[in-house]
């Protein structure tokens, strides 16, 4: 998971370039580290069948994504590149703010080079490769939605100028990490941070705890967030153009002055004026006692 909290070096690591990146040594992975994409891979495809975007499915089939070990990221990107512009780069791990809106503004994704160890399969602090290559790579090569990442790269490096960079993180929390989408009569899951979590795959869509709720900007931007356990609130979008257009259409510098007018909420409220799809039991937050 990505918490724009998490404490950054100041400076990028010595075998880093300026921009933080490093090379991938592809070369260099061991046979338990590729053992390990293909256990996720085979893992998380076994159930997101029916229960991702087909757009992410989609784009895990034209990037030849597979149980074929980690990816190379150098033949990754050429796919990539030529489906929307997009290329793959490696990183140590997380990259201040700043880095990584230029990254996203120039069309670089960023994803981690290690893989998780074995005791680390279902909760790790920074984003591996798995989580990087597996949910976040697949939905660029979808023109709307890869258009949205650069417009929000953008709009990143803009909302650091307005000290309002907490509420884009929280915009690509609930979105880009965690968001669900409408899909016909049901509700997919299309957000990273889920898609390459075996539990929350179920448990986002499935589970009477959370909340899913209409995706709405303003209401977003205001939500906290839980960086050590499931959400609390999941928001569905109506489709990725949507999310586009809202991106684009807004004037950001008079939002956030309103946003700073208003209290933020807890990332279990739901609102009177909230567009509620189911309204969370909430028992995974607090479960009966132990008796
Ligand atoms: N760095 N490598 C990496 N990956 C991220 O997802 C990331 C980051 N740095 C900052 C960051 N995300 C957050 O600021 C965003 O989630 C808003
Ligand atoms: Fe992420």
């Amino acid at each position: 998971m990505d918490d724009p909290e998490a404490p950054f070096p100041a400076q990028p690591p010595p075998d880093a370039a300026a921009d933080w990146t490093v090379p991938q040594a592809w070369a260099d992975y061991s046979a338990a580290e590729h053992a390990m994409w293909d256990q996720l891979f085979a893992r998380q495809t076994a159930i997101l069948g029916d229960r991702a975007a087909p757009a992410l499915l989609h784009g895990l089939d034209m990037l030849s994504l597979s149980n074929g070990g980690i990816p190379d990221f150098a033949e990754l990107s050429e796919r990539l590149k030529a489906l929307t512009g997009w290329t793959v780069a490696a990183v140590p791990g997380l990259v201040p703010d700043e880095v990584f809106f230029r990254h996203l503004a120039n069309r670089t994704f960023v994803a981690g080079r290690f893989i998780r160890t074995p005791d680390q399969i279902d909760y790790l602090p920074e984003p591996d490769v798995f989580h990087d290559v597996f949910g976040h790579v697949p939905l660029l090569s979808d023109p709307v939605f890869a258009d949205f990442m650069q417009a929000y790269g953008e709009g990143g490096l803009r909302s650091i100028k307005f000290g309002a960079l907490q509420r884009l993180a929280r915009l690509y929390w609930y979105t880009v990490e965690f968001g669900l989408i409408r899909d016909g009569a049901g509700l997919k899951v299309y957000g990273a941070g889920i898609v390459s979590s075996h539990a929350e795959s179920i448990f986002a869509l499935d589970d009477p705890s959370p909340n899913r709720i209409g995706f709405d900007l303003r209401r977003v931007m205001r939500s906290r967030y839980r960086i050590d356990d499931f959400q609390r609130t999941y928001f569905v979008i109506d489709s990725f153009e949507h999310l586009l257009r809202q991106t684009l259409e807004t004037d950001f510098a008079p939002l956030y002055r309103e946003l700073d007018t208003m209290p933020d909420l807890a990332p279990e409220v739901v609102l009177e004026t909230d567009r509620v799809i189911h309204r969370g039991t909430q028992a995974h937050a607090s479960p009966p006692d132990a008796t």
